[in-house]
């Protein structure tokens, strides 16, 4: 359990926003370790870095192990959906603090290369493969669309060459896995970049510690338009 004094910031331990991340808390005064343990407390500044799997951060903040995370909006809405739809209310309560301005990347549907689309009633009766499952869902009903969805967790861009799905919804950053796998990104279902959030029954104590935090970074990120 996160404790009382100190605040504690779980980030990703390896991956993609590992580097930028703790380039981000260096700005912020934090002086850490990209590959310290798992657990690093900083005294000086009443701060604890919990480094793990980005998949785990949104748990952890919304048990209260951890105080506030920074991962992908992707994997934050992704969870959010999924405790919203799921569990009881004293979990929900999520809020985006900061965009970070990278890890940038856009959740899109892709097709096989050879196969036309017009629209997105294309989509109607087709499979799609998809880590993201409740985003994918609330997209489909927002659009009044009746694709089934297949749940895979990783290597979603060879479902459809597996005849799994006919086409994938996915995380597209330059667009070459999607190249290399003669598929094409056809709708831009969600944008993305790595955000700060926290549980929203943060102390007085630790608010104080984080706005101290923030008002060390230069960066000034601002909220980005967003399309959820
Ligand atoms: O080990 P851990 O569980 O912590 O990490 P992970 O393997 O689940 O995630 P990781 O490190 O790959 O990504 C972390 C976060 O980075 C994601 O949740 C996104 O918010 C962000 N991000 C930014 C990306 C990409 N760009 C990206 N390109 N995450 C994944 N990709 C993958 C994508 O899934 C696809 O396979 O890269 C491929 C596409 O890239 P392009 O450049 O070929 O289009
Ligand atoms: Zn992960």
């Amino acid at each position: 359990m996160a404790e009382k004094n100190y605040l504690s910031v779980a980030i990703q331990k390896n991956g993609r926003l590992n580097n930028d991340t703790v380039f981000f808390l260096k700005n912020c005064g934090i002086d850490i370790a990209a590959d310290a343990g798992l657990y690093n407390r900083k005294q000086s500044i009443n701060i604890d870095i919990v480094y793990v799997r980005d998949d785990d951060i949104p748990e952890l903040v919304a048990n209260n192990i951890c105080d506030v995370g920074i991962v992908g909006r992707n994997v934050f809405l992704e969870r959010k959906i999924a405790f919203d739809t799921n569990v009881s209310e004293k979990i929900k309560k999520f809020e985006i603090i900061k965009y970070l301005g990278f890890g940038n990347c856009r959740l899109s549907l892709a097709i096989p290369s050879n196969i036309a689309f017009n629209n997105l009633t294309d989509l109607n009766g087709k499979k799609i493969a998809t880590s993201y499952p409740y985003l994918l869902k609330q997209f489909l009903l927002k659009h009044n669309l009746t694709s089934e969805i297949v749940c895979l967790s990783g290597s979603v861009e060879i479902a459809p060459k597996l005849g799994l799905a006919d086409l994938i919804c996915d995380l597209v950053a330059t667009g070459t896995t999607l190249l290399q796998n003669d598929l094409r990104e056809v709708y831009c279902v969600l944008t993305s970049e790595a955000i700060l959030f926290s549980s929203s029954n943060l102390s007085d104590e630790k608010l104080q510690i984080l706005n101290f935090l923030l008002s060390k970074d230069q960066t000034n990120n601002k909220a980005k338009v967003c399309n959820d």
